[in-house]
């Protein structure tokens, strides 16, 4: 119990320090709406702590509301994002300073950690990350520069092949026993999934550029209909950030640089990606075909928590916003699944042809408003995490979800066909 306490404690702090470092910027910055789609990063701010304290002190300690009257302004559900600069939030000093104390509580309450909260302390660091890379998301769109220090360079590339084969058969999709799993990725059931060929790595910006370079934002045929007027009604051309001078060129982080082709293409939605595969003789892979080639070990007939194994190692994937970039597809060779299919954790979220819905026996927990009411036919879901998402929510049964139009955040996809 006490290497537990000590490793919620820490991830806790790792959060917050992440948390910081994203909003260490003027007061006008952090209150201003960059985008519509994105809230101004002292509601993310404030929002973290609100979440942390209504689960960890208010459910798990029953410590009494420190600031009831403020719970409405950061409730996700009462607020689009696009309202919430107008309402009277917090101001930068005070949201860090209603965070911290918040903060300052829940580290006293864990030396009575109850075995039945742990869920709730491994969803809130969590929630905290999962609001970090959305204020990276935020940070892309705005135009200014915003410097983060760059940690880590993949090791290298090695040769593979473009696809891989999954023979036909059945595997275990989802977990029952992993405390970290949100609702969603819940309970473990069996899917038999026909034979099919997956992409060994996703597909690169390079890749990407010969489908706009060969007309394909013009053809209608590769398109699907909601995907051609989205396509029509914006004049989309290319990915989110790209634009041409001669040769492409991207913004990043308020820095703009040479499309890198060897990278995995990045900020494009679920209609682009689709029309891609359409264009390219292929699809994208379903929901269960990007599991089980990411989780599924067919010789000892079990799944695993990472493509690698059961332990999460650092060097495997390109995760926890250690590079402000993908890495080049081919990368992390060593992080492969059992079948051999590379980057399926970090580098970019993938786009899978899949709505958003519960899997059989799904129960909403501990509230219906993390998943339960975005399942339906609105929702596209998105595996296996991007270069922005933290370690502790990124797992082979995690789940993402976001409307096949959006493109800011850090989305790409690979491509699949049946056998
Ligand atoms: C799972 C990324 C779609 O940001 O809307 C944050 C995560 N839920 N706070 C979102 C979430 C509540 C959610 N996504
Ligand atoms: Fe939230």
């Amino acid at each position: 119990m006490d290497a537990l306490k000590e490793r919620l404690a820490a991830e806790l702090i790792a959060a917050r320090e992440r948390s910081d470092r994203l909003t260490r910027m003027e007061d006008a910055d952090l209150v201003a709406q960059v985008s519509p789609l994105m809230s101004p990063l002292v509601w993310d701010l404030a929002h973290i702590g609100n979440y942390e304290e209504l689960w960890l002190l208010r459910a798990a300690a029953g410590i009494e509301p420190m600031r009831p009257e403020i719970d409405t302004l950061y409730d996700a559900f009462e607020h689009p994002r696009a309202t919430r600069p107008s309402l009277p939030l917090l101001p930068p000093d005070e949201a860090r300073a209603y965070i911290a104390t918040v903060r300052d509580k829940v580290l006293d309450t864990l030396d009575a950690l109850r075995p039945e909260n742990v869920a709730l302390f491994e969803m809130v660091i969590q929630h905290e990350h999962q609001h970090d890379e959305t204020m990276l998301a935020t940070h892309q769109l705005r135009r200014a520069p915003f410097h983060l220090r760059e940690e880590d360079r993949p090791a290298g590339v090695a040769p593979w092949a473009p696809e891989t084969y999954i023979p036909a058969g059945p595997f275990t999709m989802g977990t029952s026993d992993d405390v970290a799993a949100y609702d969603n990725e819940r309970p473990a059931h069996r899917v038999d999934v026909p034979a099919y060929f997956i992409d060994t790595v996703p597909v690169s910006n390079g890749d990407y550029a010969a489908f706009v370079e060969s007309g394909g934002y013009d053809e209608e045929r590769w398109w699907h209909p909601e995907g051609w007027k989205w396509r029509q009604g914006k004049r989309i051309e290319a990915p989110a950030f790209w634009f041409k001078e001669g040769v492409w060129l991207r913004r990043r982080l308020g820095e703009v640089e040479p499309v890198p082709f060897d990278q995995p293409v990045q900020h494009v939605c679920w209609y682009e990606a689709d029309a891609y595969a359409r264009w390219a003789g292929r699809r994208l892979p379903t929901e269960a075909e990007w599991e089980k080639a990411a989780s599924w070990d067919p010789e000892r007939q079990k799944a695993h928590r990472y493509p690698w194994g059961d332990v999460y190692l650092p060097d495997r994937a390109n995760l926890g916003q250690r590079r402000l970039q993908p890495a080049p597809v081919g990368s992390y060779a060593e992080g492969a699944s059992p079948y051999g299919v590379r980057q399926l954790l970090g580098d970019v979220w993938e786009w899978t042809s899949t709505s958003f819905h519960g899997y059989p026996g799904f129960r909403a927990h501990p509230y219906r408003e993390y998943s339960e009411v975005f399942f339906g036919p609105d929702y596209k879901v998105l595996r296996g995490g991007s270069w922005a998402t933290d370690p502790t929510a990124a797992r082979t049964t995690f789940r993402n979800w976001d409307y096949p139009i959006r493109r800011q955040i850090f989305a790409g996809f690979r491509c699949a066909r049946s056998a």
